[in-house]
């Protein structure tokens, strides 16, 4: 079943009922304000750190599920609706949603009034716009009663949600005009506010919630909208909001538009504001001056447009499957835009609070970033380099807003050393820009302590390589990419579990996993000590790498395909010797995909295995035969249900890894098939079953030994988006940047006879048509280059032409 459709020509996707599976989400803002919206207009504002400053409050796990958000009540007479069904949850006479990219177009309709909710953050301002458009389509007068509601967040989004024997007594507001402020805090930090603002004359206003609802009241039926007056209420502690009242006259046919701002503000760093809680209005002032017209929000909505479809064109496809064209131009780079964005910070399903910006995750939201803004990529990876230890281990996750490594969880998590290296490299591969490994980046934020970036990665590999468990292969640690597989973490103390034990360094469990890392990412370093003239630094990595690869090949093998692990008692994870838990399936992508047992039959064979053992119709799940009891060896992964996430689940990041590990043994029918059953936008069609928003991945999906297989979890903030975008841009349509310049290998199946990409590559473009009426899955025979033959298949970047034509014929 569809609850929606997809507008191809305007990026968007149109939702057709308030009623979806599950609240399905957009995201707006680009740089530092940014903001959840939900299609019943749901979610929740920040600005740079979801937890420290939230700007205004959402419930997660509420009931109904998706309470809280920019509320626009209608009160026509006796009926009192939103636009966005939501919270009256008035029945409508017509309702969409439009998802775009960055913005959220939402319009009701009822009684003959139709509203519209045009929801942007403006590229380069720090606010959210809520433009109103309301218009009478009847043959009456109308006259109406607009009501705006937000609740303000306390900024620290945790201390928000616990301490409320604090947080009760110190919210302070203001109200001058239509604008009113939200200055909690500003008493005792003096520098920040949020303001939320309508461009017109008001009748009214409240920002106390308590005034406004009413006690006993809920959102969906406040006191203060309900009687069709505002309270004119200044919170005083407890819970302020901001809500504004207009009456709002219509003529038949008459339309009137409403510009509602909610805007952070900052004073500037080098001006002194003595007067304790009297706010400086000139930020706010400045910010709302320039939306106080339809034609100011038309610019900037425009510039917002203009912003993405620029960004869109570095890289674009044209093939006869359209649903593949709109993933690859549209959706799937906007996700990885969102991830890049956020890291694992604040989704309906991460809270904000928790994970922040993630070291691992970090590290791959760039590969499917990079191409997109280089230069916002590179200050993110020396952010990220600034936490690392001098050992070169790292923390596992870090603040956005302080950039400060997060000591609560702290690090031991083995493989996030090696993921620096692949994203430096994929960022030099795409720029050509090697200044950056000059760098001076900190160690544990201490710049006292800084050496250059290329440092950092010496350590980072040097780290892997100096923590090697009896089997020669690399010590996991906490855990490794899987962080439910805490092999070392238990008790031997009966009722403990790994969480309460906590984490150590067990002295033998090994990773299979990380030794792929090693032999890909430890390959990539040594190009980059070749690239710069490092020789024989060169010549040690590769015997290392050799040396890891001879390890997998040995204890790492099982004789069908890799094993996962050994664990604290030396025993293989992952082995046809365990009775559950025999096939994983990260080391099978991992390892082919760094080329092990591509020459010696073990990668096919692996592959093979995956499929057999590991294949569903709604993709390929994590593990199998499921854990059915919990092991306290094992950790975490046990501790679900068979099915679920780690436990046996679809977990969609490591699917696109066995679509370019097919991809490396040339298997291009196979790379596609895998890359198909997880992508949303093939299961639009199934939206009651896969739930999540067809338009983005999901971190999950239930596997074959859940009550409901094909069931999506977790939707947006997953590094499925960043190596979906790497297997198919680079591995399957195979437009590859190598230091070199473009390396065009494609691997697609046979019946596709061609196809067209348009590509932006160090500020050239490149049109390249590849003509497969060889109908091979891979394999190309010649290049011309602007009508010249060259030899390979490497386009050499140029420097002297705008525009270069490529022909490659596949065979
Ligand atoms: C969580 C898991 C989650 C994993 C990756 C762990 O800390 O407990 O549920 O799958 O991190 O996000
Ligand atoms: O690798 C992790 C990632 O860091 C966060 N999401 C889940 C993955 C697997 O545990």
């Amino acid at each position: 079943m569809k609850f929606g459709h997809f507008d191809d020509a305007a990026k968007e996707y149109v939702i057709e009922t308030p009623r979806t599976p599950l609240p399905w989400i957009n995201y707006l803002g680009s740089q530092d304000f940014f903001s959840l919206i939900s299609n019943t207009a749901g979610g929740y504002s920040f600005y740079k750190d979801a937890k420290l400053m939230r700007i205004t409050r959402y419930r997660y796990n509420n009931c109904p599920l998706d309470a809280g958000g920019r509320y626009y009540y209608i009160k026509d007479g006796d009926t009192v609706w939103n636009p966005g069904w939501q919270p009256t949850q008035t029945e409508l006479d017509s309702y969409s949603c439009r998802h775009g990219l960055g913005y959220t177009i939402i319009t009701g309709s009822k009684n003959n009034i139709e509203a519209t909710l045009q929801a942007f953050v403006p590229v380069n301002d720090k606010c959210e716009v809520n433009r109103i458009i309301l218009k009478n389509n009847g043959t009456e007068d109308k006259h109406l009663d607009l009501f705006s509601f937000l609740e303000f967040c306390l900024w620290n989004a945790q201390d928000d949600s616990t301490n409320f024997q604090r947080n009760f007594s110190t919210g302070e507001v203001e109200v001058i005009g239509s604008t009113i402020y939200h200055k909690t805090e500003y008493r005792e930090r003096r520098n920040h506010y949020a303001v939320y603002s309508v461009n017109k004359k008001i009748d009214g206003f409240d920002t106390s919630r308590h005034k406004f609802i009413g006690m006993y009241n809920g959102f969906h039926n406040p006191e203060a909208v309900l009687a069709g007056e505002s309270r004119n209420s200044i919170a005083r502690g407890w819970q302020p909001i901001g809500s504004h009242h207009l009456k709002v006259d219509l003529k038949p046919g008459e339309s009137q538009s409403f510009i509602f701002v909610l805007g952070y503000c900052e004073n500037p760093k080098d001006e002194k504001w003595e007067a304790p809680n009297v706010i400086n209005k000139k930020p706010a002032n400045e910010l709302l001056a320039q939306f106080q017209t339809d034609e100011q929000v038309d610019a900037k909505f425009q510039e917002l447009k203009d912003y993405w479809n620029g960004l869109l064109t570095t890289y674009t496809v044209h093939t006869e499957d359209e649903k593949l064209n709109r993933l690859v131009n549209i959706w799937n780079q906007y996700q990885c835009m969102v991830t890049f964005n956020m890291s694992r910070s604040a989704s309906y399903f991460e809270s904000g609070m928790g994970r922040g910006m993630g070291f691992r995750d970090s590290c791959q939201d760039l590969l499917g970033f990079v191409h997109l803004i280089p230069a916002r990529a590179r200050e993110r990876i020396i952010d990220i380099a600034n936490t690392q230890f001098e050992d070169g281990s790292t923390y596992h996750q870090y603040q956005p807003l302080t950039k400060k490594g997060n000591a609560d969880i702290g690090g031991g998590f083995n493989d996030d050393p090696l993921w620096l290296i692949a994203g430096t490299c994929a960022y030099i591969r795409e720029t050509g820009d090697f200044s950056i490994l000059d760098e001076m980046c900190a160690f544990d934020s201490d710049f006292s302590k800084a050496v250059p970036l290329m440092d950092h990665l010496r350590r980072s590999f040097n780290y892997t390589l100096t923590h090697r468990g009896p089997h020669n292969l690399p010590l996991i640690g906490r855990a490794d990419w899987n962080d439910c597989l805490n092999l070392n973490c238990f008790s031997e103390e009966p009722g403990e579990s790994f969480q309460t034990f906590g984490p150590s360094e067990g002295p033998v469990a090994e990773s299979v996993f990380i030794a792929g890392m090693f032999v890909k990412y430890g390959n990539e370093y040594a190009d980059l000590c070749e690239a710069t003239g490092l020789n024989d630094e060169a010549a040690k990595v590769r015997a290392a790498v050799a040396d890891m690869n001879e390890a997998i090949n040995g204890a790492g093998w099982d004789g069908e395909w890799f094993v996962r692990a050994y664990d604290a008692y030396s025993n293989p994870i992952g082995s046809d010797k365990n009775e559950e838990g025999k096939i994983y399936i990260e080391p099978q992508g991992m390892c082919v995909m760094a080329g092990v047992g591509v020459d010696n039959g073990k990668a096919e064979k692996a592959l093979k295995s995956v499929e057999e053992r590991l294949d569903t119709k709604f993709g390929i799940v994590l593990n199998q035969p499921a854990y059915t009891k919990y092991h306290v060896e094992l950790g975490e992964i046990s501790s679900y249900p068979p099915g679920y996430k780690e436990n046996a689940g679809i977990f969609c990041h490591n699917n696109p890894w066995i679509a370019c590990a097919e991809t490396v043994v040339g298997h291009g029918n196979r790379a596609f098939e895998v890359f198909k059953k997880t992508c949303p936008i093939y299961l639009e069609d199934i939206g009651e079953i896969h739930k999540t928003e067809p338009y983005v991945y999901c971190q999950m999906v239930a596997g074959r030994d859940a009550e409901i297989p094909g069931e999506g979890k977790n939707s947006w903030l997953t590094g499925t988006a960043a190596w979906t975008f790497t297997t198919m841009s680079q591995y399957i349509l195979g437009c590859q940047p190598t230091f070199a310049g473009l390396c065009i290998n494609p691997c697609i199946p046979d019946t596709l006879e061609g196809y067209k990409l348009d590509r932006t590559f160090r500020g050239v473009r490149y049109h390249i048509t590849i003509d497969n009426k060889a109908h091979v899955q891979k394999g190309v025979k010649s290049m011309t280059v602007d009508g010249v033959a060259v030899e390979g298949n490497v386009i050499t970047p140029v420097t002297d032409k705008t525009d270069v034509d490529v022909v490659v014929t596949m065979g």
